[in-house]
């Protein structure tokens, strides 16, 4: 392996202060940099590990908006929470910075200064809409339209948030104003744009040469169809009032814009750093052995891939090493999405798990456990209550720390409590090939931290541990415990097995350090000795813990997670999705149905409406369409065959709270009675959904 360079600068994209962030941020942009900070870290490496929040941009103000207050109240308040959240989850930043903060106005406007000055950017008078009641140009965000690729009607003048392409205000079909309503008109307004096209040798060179193998397909093709498509001029300024002020006399009234502010931010978090520490920030962005990677979510890779390397070159710095983009994280079958409320925030995780009574360290290492087994690497991936559970209990629980916890019983009970001596003539094969895994798992590890390759890391770590126990099922030193009264010399056989198996979980202690810190640093403790043992060069070897010395007894390093914890997180999204207004599609579409005929007041109150829970609910066989529910009305239960079958699994419905019209004629259908009818109300696109108070109240409650 070639040397490796003087320093790293690593930094995870920085997060818009407009709302909590959701654990598909988490697994893009968090995890996987901290994974492999704390690697180089662990490798003594000079690293630096920047982020902060971005605080400026139209998604600040349009928050501001909903929340009725003001765009400095917003960024105050969140900037804050996602500090706290990323410290909860041992996400462990040098510096997390703010892009408000006047360090990064001065660093921003002095690289705009400095493009300007020395011609790279152009001026261009363009015509954009204008919205007249607000006198205000209208930022991309703040013009809606049909979506020319998909036809969706939730497309934004910057991107369609159906399909998620790129968009420019004027691709939008009818577009209107989001402030006013109103059809928005042109008006002439000047920008200095940033010329892409004329780097455009300079980026094919760059992204599209023979060594970007060891870049992502996903982020290298991104790039590639993006330079192919034909590289535009960039608008870096805005007719806005929200951002770093452009610093021109000719400017007044604009500001930066702010994707070209943004990651200029990851400067002024080092210079915050080294303000900070009393050190120099400047060979982390100017000395070519300095090794930048940019973790980031694939959303951003044009940003970081295209735009910012051409900032970064015409400033003289230096570009990023690699750019590990990540795909994307679904959950529970659905796109992530914090706009339709189908999502698990990272607070959310915390109140539920970390800060609960029998939370704490343990769950925040299940959590990046479970993220990096299913790290979007390469594909978009999906969280599952279920999978989350199944990897703590399986895999976590059953093999990790059922390994760690089985070598400290044994070795306090056969050992007494002690590292018992390894006695080379008794070694055989087994011992042999336990040592020569831990190196092979050691080589592995490295080679996948150093590629980015966090998911399969992680995997060689449990396997290590899989083969731990495994050893020990072989050796089972409790059988041969029998025996020693007999024959005192087989003490010599369990004294191997143990002396192999805390050498092992010593030197798990340091692979799955940069994967599970909180659980590295409880296995320190009960083998009693200090961090330092967790430097990388450590690992290998079987010398780790010292003969004869006395460890702490055992405590467990995860605990299992219940099925009720489960059941509870998936009705909890469900319950937030369902209650959340904007989750509901929206359609323009005119298709109504024709209204019934009139009736008077006692024709509609002849109707009996109550509320009721779905107890129980299955599939009625030999009917495609028919759910057989079991419906608690308070007063009594009831059968209810309803139609949904195609819309809704049954695990979907139970816990449901639903409408039935209770005084129905019973009617028999595939043999069942029906003693009821649940009220559901069909969305434009066909879709059924369950008409229900706007919260939980009693069955029985009457509707009118
Ligand atoms: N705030 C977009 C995002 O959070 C943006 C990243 C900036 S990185 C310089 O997805
Ligand atoms: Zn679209």
């Amino acid at each position: 392996m070639s040397a490796h360079p003087k320093r790293y600068l690593v930094t995870s994209a920085l997060p818009y202060a407009n709302g909590l962030k959701h654990i598909g941020h988490l697994a893009g942009a968090y995890v996987p940099a901290d994974i492999y900070v704390r690697y180089l870290r662990a490798q003594k490496r000079d690293v630096v590990f920047v982020c902060g929040s971005d605080e400026h941009g139209t998604a600040i103000p349009i928050q501001a908006m909903k929340e009725g207050t003001t765009a400095q109240a917003i960024i105050d308040k969140y900037h804050q929470a996602m500090k706290e959240d990323f410290q909860d989850l041992h996400i462990s930043f040098d510096v997390y910075h703010r892009t408000s903060d006047p360090l990064h106005h001065e660093t921003s406007q002095e690289f705009f200064t400095y493009l300007h000055q020395r011609g790279q950017l152009e001026t261009k008078e363009t015509e954009q809409y204008y919205d007249e009641s607000s006198r205000t140009f209208l930022a991309d965000r703040y013009i809606k339209g049909t979506c020319p690729h998909c036809k969706s009607d939730r497309a934004f003048g910057d991107q369609c948030e159906s399909c998620g392409t790129a968009l420019s205000p004027d691709e939008l079909i009818n577009p209107v104003s989001t402030i006013s309503g109103a059809a928005p008109f042109k008006k002439k307004t000047t920008h200095w744009y940033l010329p892409l096209a004329q780097h455009e040798s300079f980026l094919r060179e760059w992204i599209l040469n023979e060594h970007r193998q060891d870049w992502r397909a996903t982020v290298v093709g991104q790039c590639k169809s993006w330079i192919e498509g034909g590289l535009q001029s960039r608008a870096v300024t805005r007719d806005l009032d929200w951002g770093v002020k452009v610093p021109l006399q000719e400017a007044d009234g604009k500001v930066l814009y702010v994707w070209f502010d943004a990651p200029i931010g990851y400067i002024s978090a080092t210079r915050q750093w080294a303000q900070d520490t009393g050190k120099d920030w400047k060979p982390y962005w100017y000395d070519n052995d300095t090794q930048l990677v940019h973790f980031i979510g694939k959303d951003n890779i044009v940003f970081h891939c295209i735009i910012f390397p051409v900032m970064l070159k015409l400033h003289g710095n230096i570009l990023p090493v690699n750019v590990p983009a990540n795909e994307f994280l679904n959950l529970e079958g659905d796109k992530m999405s914090t706009s339709r409320n189908w999502k698990l925030d990272m607070r959310d995780y915390i109140t539920d798990f970390v800060k609960k009574e029998n939370g704490g360290d343990q769950c925040v290492d299940m959590l990046r456990y479970y993220l990096t087994q299913i790290a979007p690497e390469t594909k978009d991936s999906e969280f599952t209550w279920k999978g989350f559970q199944d990897a703590v209990n399986n895999e976590l629980v059953s093999i990790f720390g059922n390994y760690v916890n089985r070598t400290f019983v044994l070795m306090h009970k056969l050992c007494q409590g002690k590292v018992p001596t390894f006695h080379e003539d008794k070694s055989d094969a087994l011992d042999a090939a336990l040592v020569n895994d831990i190196q092979l798992a050691k080589e592995r590890i490295t080679a996948c931290l150093e590629q980015y390759r966090f998911r399969e890391g992680l995997f060689e770590v449990i396997d290590l541990a899989r083969k731990g126990n495994k050893y020990m099922q072989e050796k089972e030193p409790w059988i041969v415990a029998k025996k020693v009264a007999a024959q005192p010399d087989q003490q010599g056989l369990i004294d191997n097995c143990l002396h192999h198996c805390l050498q092992l979980t010593a030197n798990l202690a340091i692979l799955a350090q940069p994967f599970l810190p909180g659980t590295s640093k409880k296995m320190c403790h009960m083998m009693k000795v200090v961090d330092r043992i967790l430097d990388w060069e450590h690992a290998g070897s079987m010398k780790l813990l010292s003969v004869g010395y006395s460890l702490r007894e055992p405590q467990l390093l995860f605990r299992k997670i219940e099925d009720a914890e489960i059941t509870a997180q998936i009705t909890k999204l469900k319950h937030a999705f369902m209650n959340d207004a904007s989750s509901l599609p929206v359609s323009n579409e005119p298709g109504h149905l024709p209204l019934k005929p009139e009736i008077g007041i006692d024709d509609f109150s002849k109707i009996d409406l109550r509320t009721g829970i779905v107890l129980a609910a299955q599939k009625v066989p030999k009917a495609d369409k028919l759910l057989q529910l079991e419906v608690d009305l308070g007063f009594e239960k009831r059968t209810i065959l309803s139609g949904i079958a195609l819309h809704f699994q049954p695990e979907e419905v139970v816990g449901k709270q639903v409408v039935v019209v209770t005084n129905l004629a019973p009617r028999k259908m595939r043999g069942i009675d029906s003693q009821g009818m649940i009220l559901m109300a069909e969305d434009a696109s066909g879709k059924l959904h369950f008409v229900q108070p706007s919260s939980m109240i009693n069955g029985g409650s009457t509707v009118s």
